[in-house]
Order: structure tokens, then C-alpha cells, then sequence
């Protein structure tokens, strides 16, 4: 059972839900994010000028794809808003206990019948070469609603207390993934949870977590923004594809409703496999739009 908390205009992780994720290695808050906010990051897409000119697809296994676009700095476009706002950063450094900067963001946007999996894997697994500790957080925002028919995100609670697991070449798929017999063997001790959210819900989830998600196959969309924080005490110590420290310049919560910058995405320093040979090295494209 997913043990979840609503916001309602007020929100503070206190120790109680600090423990909750301590324990669970995730914790997620409905309605964090409202629907003018939800509106408010939806424009970004929706300007002729906006955001998706910075996308790129991957090919992934039956035919599918997954439509991305990643970046290491927030910026000051809505989405750089909300990765600053006092709601995001104060709760991630609750939860982390100290000053956290962002390490990198991305929209993965799974169309209907098109969008592809994501294999079994802790984000630390992808992390674990450039950083020491896992001192790092990933925040997941729901854009639409999301349900185990549009590809939702599986979570093996209490997962991430098993440290970090080696992570191997998929067969089918370019991703890498955790090794999959240690997967099986842990879902009879840690609960397979299905985190279904509505827009504006926000899963916080521990960077050892293990989690999945299944290709798309019904006629929902489902786009996701997500927001990944290091902790500044745990700054990268070899440079590569994703942010080293700079400190977040916090925003008030109100700064996200006022915001009308949706075409201005100056800073955030793209993830561009075509043109960085370091991206294309980790994120190899099929196609990038733009
Ligand atoms: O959005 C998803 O389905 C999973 C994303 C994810 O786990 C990742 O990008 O590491």
C-alpha cells in the first residue's frame, strides 16, 4: 500500500515523513503541484517556440520510443521555476539533510501505443561512476494522469536499503538495467507498488530505489518532468554529463503562477547528442526534433 500525503497549501517534510521515506525510499505528495502550476509548465510545450525543439527520441525494443529532453541548469522558464521553488528544493534537503543542487532535469514523454520501457534499475545506478554517496534524489512529476495502463511507475518499496546493485547491458534495449536475478529475489521482501498520480502529484524516491516502468501500450499519454538533486556535500567528483555544484537560487512558491517566461530556456545548457559527444555517448538518439 502507498502510504501518500496531500498538500494543501502548506507543506514541510517533517520527521514523521522523513522516517516514512527513510524506510520506504520514496514518498509521494499529492497535489503538490495545482493545476494553474500543471497549466503553467504545460505552456513551455504549447508555445511555437517552446521547449520540445530541444527533444530527442531513442529507439527502443517492439517498435517503441521514448521522446525526451534533458538539460543540467534550471533556468528561469516555468520548469527551472519549479525546480527552485521552496516546495521542491526545501523538501529535498530535508530529505537528503543538507543543502542539495540540481544535477540534472528531463521531460520523458511517452505517447500513446508508442512510448518504450524503462528497465528495473536504481537512478544511483547510472550515478554511482561520478558520485560517492548516494546522496541524491530524484523528483517525479506527474504532467498527466498516470495509471498502470500508461505506463506508471513500479517501485520496490524498501529497495533502496539494499545499497547499490551492479547494473549490466540490457539484451533488447540500449538502457542498462539491475541485474535481474537480484530484481526477483527482492520482490518477495520489498512490495511491488504501482504509483499511480494524477497531474501535479510528486513522487520523492531515493536514488537506490528500484523501479520500472512498462512501454505504453494504451491510447493515454503520459509525460512525466523530472528534477534530480545531488547533495552539495557530494558534489560529482569526476565532471561529466550532468551538473557539478552551483547553488540553487530558491524562488517562492507564488514565483511558478507568475512566471510568463516559456520560450526563454537560456542557461539550462541542453543535453544535445548530436552536437556534445558526451551526451551521445550516454544517450545515444535516433532522432533529434528541431
Ligand atoms: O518515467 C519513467 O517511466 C521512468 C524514468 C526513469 O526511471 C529514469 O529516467 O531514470
Amino acid at each position: 500500500m502507498i502510504e501518500d500525503v496531500r498538500f494543501d497549501g502548506e507543506f514541510e517534510v517533517t520527521d514523521a515523513l522523513k522516517n516514512q521515506y527513510d524506510r520506504d525510499g520514496f514518498l509521494i505528495v499529492r497535489n503538490l503541484l495545482d493545476k494553474e502550476e500543471i497549466a503553467q509548465l504545460w505552456k513551455i510545450f504549447e508555445e511555437p517556440d517552446g521547449i520540445m525543439k530541444h527533444s530527442y527520441e531513442t529507439s527502443e525494443p517492439d517498435d517503441k520510443k521514448i521522446l525526451r529532453v534533458m538539460y543540467r541548469h534550471p533556468g528561469n522558464d516555468v520548469s527551472g521555476i519549479i525546480s527552485r521553488s521552496e516546495k521542491i528544493v526545501n523538501a529535498c534537503e530535508k530529505l537528503l539533510d543538507g543543502e542539495v543542487y540540481h544535477y540534472h532535469g528531463k521531460f520523458i514523454m511517452k505517447n500513446p501505443r508508442e512510448g518504450g520501457q524503462h528497465v528495473w534499475h536504481q537512478d544511483y545506478g547510472y550515478w554511482y561512476k561520478h558520485n560517492l554517496f548516494p546522496d541524491m534524489i530524484t523528483v517525479w512529476m506527474a504532467m498527466d494522469k498516470t495509471t498502470r495502463q500508461n505506463s506508471c511507475l513500479q517501485l520496490l518499496k524498501g529497495s533502496h536499503k539494499c545499497g547499490r546493485i551492479n547494473h549490466v547491458p540490457g539484451d533488447a534495449t540500449l538502457q542498462t538495467g539491475a541485474d535481474l536475478e537480484r530484481v526477483e529475489a527482492l520482490k518477495p521482501k520489498c512490495p511491488h507498488l504501482y504509483a499511480e498520480m494524477e497531474p501535479g502529484d510528486v513522487l520523492f524516491q531515493h536514488c537506490n530505489l528500484l523501479h520500472t516502468s512498462e512501454p505504453n501500450n494504451s491510447d493515454m499519454r503520459r509525460w512525466a518532468f523530472v528534477a534530480c538533486y545531488n547533495k552539495a556535500s557530494n558534489d560529482s567528483f569526476l565532471p561529466h554529463h550532468h551538473a557539478n555544484y552551483v547553488p540553487i537560487e530558491k524562488v517562492t512558491n507564488s514565483a511558478i503562477k507568475d512566471c510568463r517566461n516559456y520560450t526563454d530556456f537560456s542557461g539550462k545548457d541542453f543535453t544535445d547528442p548530436i552536437k556534445k559527444e558526451e551526451d551521445r555517448m550516454h544517450f545515444p538518439p535516433t532522432e533529434v526534433k528541431g
